[in-house]
């Protein structure tokens, strides 16, 4: 079994932040960047979500209990605070240590970036913990994951400071929330288990899912204005997302089978750690000047 932090902090779980944050380093990447902005900058995104996750473990601690292992980077019931190889006390210790962490290597990244890592570190108390805990009510759930990839995308974004242009960012919001919608329909059963009201529980599998073909249209215009007005880099962006998100839509639809949607994990995750590497690598690419 992986070590007990692993099962706290949950890293594998932060890749559905890390592509966000990848696309945007790498959209905004310039030569001018000095390297260990990019550094702090990871170290701030990586104590963020280990700062979010482990609020969100021990406020989760007695609805994790129960998971069965299904559509997760783990089996939830193996959680170190479940389990009780970490006290609430040293998880709370802990959280707010990395909450200082965060907050102190974004200062050095520049105002904008450190602005935004504030207010996902707010986002991130208020999704899990009470009196908010707004993952557990309807569009509260949405709204927050929403607006984390939105902003952390934007912080990405702001580390080279290219291409921050409200359309690109508007897109990048509705990306984030269609990508967001099929990973509560997977919880669906668990969370209404648990007596939770995600917004899946509260609107039900099929009319969430639907909701995903709006948004995709909507990035498809978005997408099309960019192909049309934009510069190089960011027509092959809008090709790229175009043809990503349509078919993952199209996919989330047919595969819910009653109120059950069939959707490995791996399905989210591999590609998204792929394309984040991707984007990561062509930022350097850009920096360096290679091409
Ligand atoms: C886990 O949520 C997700 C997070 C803690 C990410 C942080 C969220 C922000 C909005 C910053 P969950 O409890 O809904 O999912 P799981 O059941 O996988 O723990
Ligand atoms: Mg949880």
């Amino acid at each position: 079994m992986k070590s007990k932090y692993f099962r706290l902090l949950r890293p594998v779980a932060w890749i559905t932040f890390l592509l966000p944050f990848s696309i945007g380093f790498g959209l905004g990447a310039t030569s001018d960047i000095i390297l260990f902005q990019i550094f702090f900058s990871f170290i701030a995104f990586s104590s963020w979500m280990s700062f979010s996750f482990i609020l969100n473990a021990l406020a989760d601690k007695n609805v994790d209990k129960f998971h069965d292992g299904r559509s997760k980077d783990m089996n939830l019931a193996y959680q170190s605070i479940v389990t009780g190889e970490i006290s609430e006390n040293k998880a709370l210790l802990l959280s707010f240590i990395f909450l200082f962490i965060s907050i102190f290597f974004a200062w050095f990244v520049n105002t904008i970036f450190f602005v935004l890592i504030l207010i996902v570190d707010v986002v991130g108390y208020i999704y899990s913990m009470p009196p908010m805990r707004l993952k557990a009510k309807p569009i509260g759930d949405i709204l927050c994951n929403t607006t984390a990839g939105g902003l952390i995308f934007v912080a990405g974004l702001s580390i080279g400071g290219e291409n921050m242009q409200p359309l690109i960012i508007f897109g990048a919001f509705v990306m984030t929330s269609i990508f967001y919608i099929p990973t509560i329909v997977t919880d669906y059963e668990f969370d209404k288990k648990a007596g939770i009201k995600t917004s899946a529980v509260y609107f039900s599998p099929k009319k969430l899912l639907w909701a995903m073909y709006p948004l995709t249209g909507l990035l498809i215009f978005i997408g099309i204005i960019l192909l049309l007005i934009g510069n190089f880099e960011l027509k092959i962006l809008s090709i790229l997302i175009l043809i990503y998100t349509l078919p993952s839509t199209l996919v989330a639809n047919i595969r819910l089978k009653g109120e059950r949607l069939f959707v490995h994990e791996n399905w989210i995750l591999v590609p998204f750690l792929l394309l984040s590497f991707l984007f990561v690598i062509y930022g350097f690419i850009k920096i360096f000047n290679v091409i």
